[in-house]
């Protein structure tokens, strides 16, 4: 029997809830206890693995899914840590929110930050800085907006439906993040360089954050700016997980609770052209990754 097939068959045995391939579940090929409680998840691998090397001795072990999920043990300061790397999207970080809780031990916490990059949205967000979100609200294409196009018609602007939804903010756990914010306010090279607001997470990173593209119907020219005075001036950063991650910590049960933050780097401010070099990326991942390292194995 090829991988493949033994895969399969042992997936489609179980035909609710979480699909397990020879014990793991499916998406991140984790087992019960393969991952920490303390959760620092992020977008790429090379981000993820830039915090690892910081564990104690820098060592950490490594699994790989064949999904995109890219998870890192260790211990930091004496304390067992992880660090995940999820890819993209609101779908990727459902996967991790749910599959992650269900290898932690029932009743035992789950921490989890996300440290991702964003675009800023308040001019003093310039790129190089980081903004700590109090909370996460989602935007997200309305497909029927557009559906007259379905029909060979011409898209019709002026249509009544709005192009875009704006969800409710989703708060984010108030101790973690004033812990995250004074351990990233410690580091001397992150001085002066941390905000706190509302992020707004999108369904995309290009028409739902109001990114103009000449060959598709968006409508979204004053997208940015509508976002911004609907949150009242409060949303600070885009990006796109942030909010998935929040709103599952709301929407766990008491038998498996979930507490989350997010923290976000500014690599390209939406109201200037100004935008991050790769020098202060990589800095900026390492020092506040260190600090978030330090606030995750802190919290009780
Ligand atoms: C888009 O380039 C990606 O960058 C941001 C967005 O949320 C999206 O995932 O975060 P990461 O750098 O953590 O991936
Ligand atoms: N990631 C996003 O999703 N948006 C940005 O503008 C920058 C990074």
């Amino acid at each position: 029997m090829s991988e493949d097939s033994k895969t399969k068959e042992s997936v489609y045995s179980n035909t609710n809830g979480f699909p397990l391939a020879e014990g793991k579940t499916l998406h991140m090929d984790l087992s019960m206890g393969q991952i920490s409680n303390r959760i620092i998840t992020v977008g790429g691998y090379g981000r993820a693995v830039k915090i690892a090397k910081l564990f104690d001795n820098g060592q950490y072990s490594e699994i790989v899914s064949s999904r995109g999920f890219n998870t890192y043990n260790g211990t930091y300061n004496g304390v067992a840590v992880s660090v995940v790397a999820i890819g993209m999207g609101i779908s990727m970080m459902d996967f991790f929110v749910r599959e992650t809780r269900a290898v932690i031990e029932p009743g035992q916490k789950m921490i989890a930050v996300r440290f991702g990059t964003c675009g800023g949205l308040d001019v003093d967000c310039t790129a190089g800085t980081i903004v700590v979100a109090e909370g996460s609200a989602l935007v997200t294409r309305n497909p029927d907006h557009f559906s007259n196009l379905y029909e060979g018609k011409e898209f019709n602007s002026s249509s009544s439906s709005t192009a875009y939804t704006k969800s409710r903010v989703a708060p984010a756990d108030h101790a973690l993040t004033t812990l995250i914010t004074e351990e990233l306010t410690k580091e001397s090279f992150l001085q002066g360089k941390i905000h706190t607001g509302i992020n707004v997470s999108a369904d995309s990173f290009y028409g739902s954050q109001g990114r103009i593209d000449d060959n598709f119907h968006d409508d979204n020219v004053t997208f940015i700016n509508e976002v911004i005075s609907h949150y009242n001036g409060q949303a600070k950063s885009m990006e796109m997980e942030s909010f998935q991650l929040l709103h599952l910590a709301h929407c766990s049960k008491s038998t498996c609770p979930i507490i989350a933050a997010a923290a976000a780097i500014v690599v390209a401010n939406r109201c200037s052209s100004d935008v991050i070099d790769g020098e202060s990326l990589d800095k900026m991942e390492f020092e506040g990754g260190r600090a978030l390292l330090e606030a995750i194995t802190k919290i009780n």
